[in-house]
Order: structure tokens, then C-alpha cells, then sequence
């Protein structure tokens, strides 16, 4: 490639072509995304390669702990503690372009962001996440502006479920699940719960129909879970419609819309004095519009190593690929450590050799003090880190989500220092026996 390199022994070189004066940046790693998965490998490839080595494609300002919002839609937690400033987690060295991806060009080795800059690669990290789509919704995203509806799917609404909560008076307290792959999908559920536990406590219990619609044949895929919500779902007589699915919300006359998708026909309307929305979602339009996706429109990745299934300098973590497994930070984690050692290997002209099993994990958040902590594999076989039944409703697994959990976020997770709890597991239940 004919280049003149004007910063030399940087990793940002303004590359000359002869037809167009196009300022173009080249690194070694690059990495799209600077959510959970894209700083976990921004801070991982510093370490392996030097940070003038790496930079990391993002355009927002502000960095969120996504989990810690289910327990800011019911109070416990404020939204600002959720969020850090993205100029503050960057590992330091790493180059930020803060802009959008708009292209992806796998055959150039190219990527186009949305402020005219052109960057080439040699090894790409995707970690774009993937896009809500509440205007699939008919009714929304306009609906939000009325109160008594809510989501904490998005910083933006996230307050608003809060404010829903306790505004409740008397009548029915709504919560859906869309009719696609969601990120955590214990979330739309733990908010339910948690409603439940705050209408106890302030003695509105008796004067609300609390009711979960899911678009789901079951009320959580790994039975062993399953199982222990259903008993908790009777015992706080809450009631679960599976295979509804919300299609429309009337937000000035609090109506929400559900089609029964056994029969497509069926449409039930249902007044709410508390509705909170899981949007449908989908793949990262970028991924979806390039060479990298799968029919379905995730970056099309090996399961077992991370590396992209025709490309194999380009690699996928995280929400935005089709590994069969939950989308959760906790898979992210374990994914990290994965993809950190088939990196070592690829660079050093060797076959990966560690493999991912899928792992990832869900608090379901029972109430303000007790957790299921669900953990599995790709087989759907629950893969727990202590040595005690985790299907049980525990409070020390509530002080675990609420209080450890965002720690290992900001100082492990994120900072590419850790790597999920399996080496801990095996250590735990070696003490046991
Ligand atoms: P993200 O962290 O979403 O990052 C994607 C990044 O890509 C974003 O920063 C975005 O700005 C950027 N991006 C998007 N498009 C572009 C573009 N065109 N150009 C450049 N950048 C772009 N997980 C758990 O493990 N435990 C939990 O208890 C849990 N609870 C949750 C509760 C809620 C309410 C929610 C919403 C999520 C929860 N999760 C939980 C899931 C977890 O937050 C995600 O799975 C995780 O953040 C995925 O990481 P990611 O890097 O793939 O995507
Ligand atoms: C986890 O590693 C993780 O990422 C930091 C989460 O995201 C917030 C989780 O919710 C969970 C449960 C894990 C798994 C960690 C342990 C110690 C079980």
C-alpha cells in the first residue's frame, strides 16, 4: 500500500492516496464499540500491543452500567451512579475516535464513521451491541412522554419506570416481552418482581392485578430456573400470559395492545395504571448491512474462539454476535478471556485453543433483598461459581448484584481484568469437597 506515514512510531498514520486527499488513520487493532465487551478488549489489546497500537470507535459521551438499571427503574439505585464519562474509562494511550460506524468494508479492511473519517486495520474487534426498536411498537416511542409507562432498557426511560412505580394508585401493573432476542432476559421480569415487593411495602399491594405478558412459551429457557419463578409467580400471585406479545400502546387512555401469537387473530387490550416496556430488538444495523452478518443479520462468528466465520482477521464479543448463548455482561466477561487468548495464538501464527462454553449468567432480582442467581452453559446446563443451590432465592446473592457486581464492572470487567468467575468456581467447589 503506497503510504506516506507523517507520525511515524504512532499508531495513527495519515495515509496519502494519489486520488483523493483522504485523511486515513491505521491501527493494528481496531475496535468498534466502547460498551461492556469493546472497553473489556480495548484495555486487553493495550496490554497485548501497546496502546498507540489500539484505538476504540464510539460516539457517546457517557459509559452506562446497563445492569444496574433494573434496580433504578424501582428506586434503589440512581441513574448517575450508573454512568461514568467515556473520556474516563478510556485505557489511557488508546486512541478514541468518537464518532459513528456507518460502514464496514471487511475486503479493504476498512471502516467509514460518520464524521468523514476513514480508518484502516489490520485485526478488527466488533463489539457494537445491539439496537432497540421501541418504534416497532405502534404508539411508541411518542408514549413515553405520558406518564405511567416506563422501560429500563434505555437511559432515557429508565427514570420514568421509577416515577410509574410510584405513581401507582390501584388497577393493573403491566410488563412485556418482546418477540425477539433480548439482552438479559430475566430483566423484564425482575422489574415485576421488584414492583411486587415496593406495592407490599406501601400498601397498595392489595389494590394491583400484577401481569406479565411475555412473547415466551415458558416464563425462563433454563428449567431448573424456571422452575423456582414459577413457585415465586404463585406465591406473590402474580399472573404470567405466555405467547402475548405487546403490539401497540395508547398511552393517553393507558392501554396497551397484545396479540396472541398462537393465534394471530387474538388481540387483547389491557387498561394499565403501570406499563413497563422490553422493546423488540434486533442486530447492530451496521453488521446487518455488511459482509460480516449472518442471514439473520448478527456478526456471524465462530462459537467455539470468537473469530469471524470468513474473515479471520476480524473478531465478534458481546450482544452484537450470533454466539447461542444469553446476551448478558456476564457472558461478555467470560467471552473476554476467550477472545484475549485467541488473539495471543492468532498473532503468534498459532490455532486458537481455548474455548468458550457458552457461559453466561442472570441475577433475577426476586425483591429489594433476594436474588436467583441463574448461571449456564451453551447446552443450557446451569454452570453455577458457589457451592450452594443458586435457584433458591438468596440475599447474599442480592448483595452480590447490587453492591459487588458494579465493582467488578468498573475495576474488573471493563479494565480487561476480568475474565468471568470460572477459575473461582472451580477453586469453590474444590473447597467443598
Ligand atoms: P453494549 O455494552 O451495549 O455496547 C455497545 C456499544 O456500541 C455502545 O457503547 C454503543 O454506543 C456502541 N455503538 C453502537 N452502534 C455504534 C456505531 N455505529 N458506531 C460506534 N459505536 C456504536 N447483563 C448481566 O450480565 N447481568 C445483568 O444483571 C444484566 N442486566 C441488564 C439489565 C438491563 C435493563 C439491560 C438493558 C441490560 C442488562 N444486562 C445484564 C446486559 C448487558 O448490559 C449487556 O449484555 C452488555 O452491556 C453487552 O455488552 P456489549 O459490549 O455487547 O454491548
Ligand atoms: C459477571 O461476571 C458480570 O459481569 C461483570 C455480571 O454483569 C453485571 C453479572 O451479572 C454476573 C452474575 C457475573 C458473574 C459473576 C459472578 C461472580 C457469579
Amino acid at each position: 500500500m503506497a503510504a506516506l506515514c507523517r507520525y511515524a512510531g504512532s499508531g495513527a498514520c495519515r495515509l496519502h492516496t494519489s486520488s483523493r486527499a483522504a485523511a486515513t488513520q491505521h491501527y493494528k487493532m481496531l475496535v468498534l464499540g466502547g460498551g461492556s465487551g469493546g472497553m473489556a478488549m480495548g484495555a486487553r489489546m493495550k496490554r497485548m500491543l501497546g496502546a498507540e497500537n489500539v484505538a476504540i470507535v464510539e460516539p457517546s459521551e457517557m459509559h452506562y452500567y446497563q445492569p444496574l438499571w433494573t434496580l433504578v427503574g424501582a428506586g434503589a439505585k440512581t441513574v448517575a451512579s450508573s454512568g461514568r464519562p467515556t473520556s474516563s474509562m478510556m485505557p489511557s494511550g488508546v486512541k478514541w475516535v468518537k464518532s459513528k460506524v456507518e460502514e464496514i468494508n471487511p475486503e479493504t479492511k476498512t471502516v467509514h464513521t460518520e464524521d468523514g473519517t476513514k480508518i484502516s486495520y489490520e485485526y478488527l474487534i466488533v463489539a457494537l451491541g445491539l439496537q432497540l426498536h421501541f418504534e416497532k411498537i405502534k404508539g411508541l416511542p411518542e408514549g413515553f412522554e405520558h406518564p405511567k409507562i416506563g422501560s429500563n432498557y434505555s437511559v432515557q426511560t429508565v427514570e420514568k419506570t421509577w416515577m410509574a412505580l410510584q405513581n401507582f394508585e390501584k388497577g393493573n401493573a403491566v410488563f412485556s416481552f418482546p418477540n425477539t432476542p433480548v439482552k438479559c432476559a430475566g430483566a423484564p421480569q425482575k422489574i415485576m418482581y421488584l414492583t411486587d415487593a415496593f406495592l407490599r411495602k406501601t400498601g397498595k399491594r392489595s389494590k394491583a392485578n400484577i401481569i406479565y405478558n411475555t412473547s415466551l412459551p415458558v416464563l425462563f429457557g433454563i428449567k431448573k430456573y424456571a422452575d423456582s419463578l414459577w413457585d415465586v409467580v404463585k406465591e406473590r400471585d402474580l399472573k404470567v400470559n405466555l405467547r402475548q406479545n405487546l403490539i401497540e400502546v395508547r398511552a393517553d387512555k393507558q392501554e396497551a395492545v397484545f396479540e396472541n401469537l398462537d393465534k394471530p387473530e387474538e388481540t387483547t387490550v389491557l387498561e394499565y395504571d403501570m406499563l413497563h416496556v422490553t422493546p423488540p430488538m434486533g442486530p447492530n444495523p451496521v453488521i446487518k448491512g455488511s459482509p460480516l452478518a449472518d442471514e439473520a443479520g448478527w456478526l456471524d462468528v465462530d462459537k467455539d474462539n470468537l473469530q469471524h466465520k470468513r474473515y479471520p482477521n476480524i473478531f465478534g464479543i458481546g450482544d452484537c454476535t450470533n454466539l447461542p448463548t444469553a446476551k448478558t455482561a456476564a457472558a461478555v466477561a467470560a467471552q473476554s478471556a476467550v477472545l484475549h487468548q485467541s488473539i495471543k495464538r492468532i498473532l503468534k501464527k498459532e490455532k486458537p485453543d481455548k474455548k468458550y462454553d457458552g457461559y453466561t449468567s442472570c441475577p433475577l432480582v426476586t425483591s429489594y433483598n433476594t436474588v436467583i442467581l441463574a448461571e449456564f452453559d451453551y447446552n443450557g446446563q446451569p454452570l453455577e461459581t458457589f457451592p450452594m443451590n443458586q435457584a433458591k432465592e438468596s440475599r447474599l446473592m442480592y448483595h452480590m448484584k447490587a453492591d459487588v457486581m458494579p465493582h467488578l464492572y468498573w475495576h474488573g470487567l471493563v479494565r480487561g481484568l476480568w475474565g468471568g468467575p470460572a477459575p473461582y468456581r472451580k477453586l469453590l467447589h474444590l473447597g467443598m469437597k
